[in-house]
């Protein structure tokens, strides 16, 4: 049925962190002397750079990304951020300008606001939330320059009060060396830019190191092994969730333009690797989509590259209505949601897993890429099921405050000190009973 092809679809789409793929095994012979799994090999690498630092750093950039470069080369020099600041295209300053208001004015409202009640005379409690100090966030650099998620990420965290903001990207020229993404860095505020990508920049943040101050939590989209360093380092800092290969399912009814469809299902398989799938109970539409896929695809860019993806990944399927919609897209949990139907509110009512929703034909998923004001970095995989898209309450953590009077003690301490009988805890009880 539908359900086992998209569960084979996602299987595919997410590499396995425990077997050696034959790339792998000759990368990985050469590296560290044997055939490594994904796992072991960020396990070695977080370990080599948590007991050597900077020397084990600057050996995997060498080793893994080709940059020969020296210790006091791995921190982007202001002068280069001002520069490319000043050389860049004055309307994409313009724009990164607007977009970071719109993201500032969503991400605020929805900020957490300290809550404190009074439930009875005396006892006064309060959860209170104080924003990190330091956060380290990943910039992916491999096959695109991503400046947006600079945005998506930065944004929140400053929104949320954090004061200090590490961004590392790999030192490749779609990452630490892409005038763009520096360009945004500096239009944000950002000072702390290192030229560091994969497990051993997550391992440098979170460990710290001569050049980098550890940092308290790590986010940000990445490579199988940025996400795996994050889950290894997980517990030493926090992380965020897991951003794999990017995803999307598409809902729609007879209303839908086909050609609409096709550019949304391309948008995301230009990601490469990227899931792009339709789930419509209209017949005529899963023809008038393919055609029209064939007839966008070759005027891409990413041509190549993007028809890859579709191939591995994507999927047109018919279902026999609308519940069984909702019901096969709650069963896959997407990263992203677009329905394009007549009511998409119907329809959202009715799933409860998806990262992101983006309802209506004038929605497109790239919206929420670049500049609605929701971040972009949203948990895929099923993730979605457990784990929250990257807010600005992400950046938040939450402590309490109880306060009570003398009566309002003396109320509630015979409940205590039963407790504590119970518990065998009697400690407990007389440090409530001694003030009776
Ligand atoms: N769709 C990606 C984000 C992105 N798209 C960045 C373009 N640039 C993951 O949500
Ligand atoms: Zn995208």
């Amino acid at each position: 049925g539908s359900a086992d092809i998209l569960l084979q679809l996602r299987q595919k789409l997410s590499p396995a962190g425990d077997v050696v793929s034959p790339r792998g095994r000759a990368l990985t012979e050469k590296v560290f002397g044997k055939p490594l799994t994904p796992v072991e090999v960020v396990q070695t690498i977080c370990n080599d750079v948590q007991t050597e630092g900077t020397a084990a750093l600057l050996r995997y950039c060498q080793a893994l990304d080709n940059a020969e470069l020296s210790a006091a080369e791995l921190r982007v020099p202001a002068e280069a951020l001002e520069q490319a600041h000043a050389a860049a295209d004055p309307k994409l300053i313009e724009s990164i300008r607007r977009i970071r208001d719109n993201i500032t004015e969503f991400q605020s409202a929805i900020l957490h606001q300290d809550a404190t009640i009074e439930p009875r005379a005396g006892v006064r409690l309060t959860q209170r939330y104080v924003p990190l100090e330091r956060i380290g966030v990943c910039v992916p650099g491999g096959a695109a320059a991503y400046p947006s998620t600079v945005l998506m990420t930065v944004v929140p965290a400053q929104v949320a009060g954090v004061k200090q903001i590490a961004v590392v990207a790999p030192p490749t020229k779609f990452g630490a060396y892409n005038a763009d993404m520096l360009a945004t860095c500096h239009e944000l505020g950002v000072t702390e830019v290192y030229r560091m990508g994969g497990a051993q920049a997550v391992a440098a943040m979170a460990y710290g190191c001569d050049c980098i101050e550890p940092v308290h939590k790590i986010v940000g989209p990445g490579n199988l092994f940025v996400a795996l360093a994050k889950k290894h380092v997980f517990g030493t800092v926090d992380i965020d969730s897991f951003a794999g290969p990017s995803e999307v399912i598409v809902i729609a009814d007879g209303t839908a333009r086909a050609d609409y469809i096709a550019a949304d299902l391309l948008a995301q398989a230009e990601h490469s690797p990227g899931s792009a799938i339709l789930i419509t109970w209209d017949e005529t539409l899963i023809d008038a989509v393919h055609d029209e896929l064939a007839k966008q695809v070759v005027q891409l860019e990413r041509n190549e590259l993007t028809v890859e993806s579709l191939e591995a990944f994507g999927a047109l399927i018919l279902v026999r209505d609308e519940q069984q919609a909702c019901e096969l897209t709650d069963d896959f949990a997407p990263e992203h949601l677009h329905i394009e139907t007549a009511n998409p509110r119907d329809q959202i009512a009715k799933i409860r897993n998806s990262g992101a929703a983006f309802l209506g034909h004038h929605t497109p998923v790239a919206l929420g890429d670049y500049a609605a004001g929701p971040s972009h970095v949203l948990p895929t995989g099923g993730t979605c099921t457990w784990a929250a898209g990257l807010s600005s309450n992400s950046f938040l953590r939450s402590g309490s405050i109880t306060e009570f009077d003398e009566p309002a003690l003396k109320q509630i301490a015979a409940d205590v000190e039963r407790l504590a009988e119970k518990e065998g805890l009697t400690a407990h009880a007389r440090s409530v009973s001694i003030r009776r």
